[in-house]
């Protein structure tokens, strides 16, 4: 039996260029990735984006576009991800390390999770991100929206996808 596990992710686009995280630790350290996280109880999967946005980035977003689904499943596991992307086109405030003021008053607070940085649609540093990421990111900064599947074997190697763009989401 799979057990599904709600995930938010959110990509900030300007004219010509993209903001991406790096990953300094969890789940994709020493990726460069969207900004996002686990949905938590009682939130809505747009509420969970952008808290996650805000607390990974220090950017808050007016609009939000719905523009993927993406479903992760990793060979001998039985938790399939079940991730939803954003675009935002539009932002306020400047691309910080921050952290939500929850974290940090944990005594073992480790520091900022992601480290955010812009970078030219032309030069998306995809030779350090998922491997999925190279096939959507073309539809996404496209604006089309997409449902994507992909099996993984470990976390470098994809054994088997589904992409396909759709007109609703
Ligand atoms: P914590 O809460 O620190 O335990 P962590 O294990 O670090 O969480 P989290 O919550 O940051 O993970 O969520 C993982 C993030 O990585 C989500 O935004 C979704 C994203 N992600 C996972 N697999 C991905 C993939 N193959 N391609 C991609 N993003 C992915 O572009």
């Amino acid at each position: 039996m799979f057990t599904n596990k709600l995930l938010t992710l959110v990509l900030v686009v300007q004219p010509g260029r993209v903001l991406l995280g790096m990953k300094k630790r969890g789940f994709g350290a020493g990726k460069w990735n969207g900004f996002g996280g686990k949905v938590q109880p009682g939130e809505t999967i747009e509420e969970a984006t952008r808290r996650e946005l805000q607390e990974e980035s220090g950017l808050t977003v007016d609009a939000l576009d719905k523009i993927g689904n993406i479903k992760f499943e990793f060979i001998r596991e039985t938790e399939l991800l079940d991730a939803h992307v954003f675009r935002a086109d539009n932002y306020n405030g400047e691309p910080t390390e921050s952290d939500d003021i929850h974290s940090q008053s944990h005594a073992f607070y480790l520091g900022p999770e992601m480290r955010p940085q812009w970078f030219d649609s032309d030069k998306i540093p995809f030779g350090q991100m998922w491997v999925d990421d190279i096939l959507w990111f073309p539809l996404m900064l496209q604006k089309k929206k997409f449902l994507g599947y992909f099996k993984f074997q470990g976390h470098d190697l994809i054994i088997d996808h589904k992409l396909e763009e759709v007109e609703n989401l």
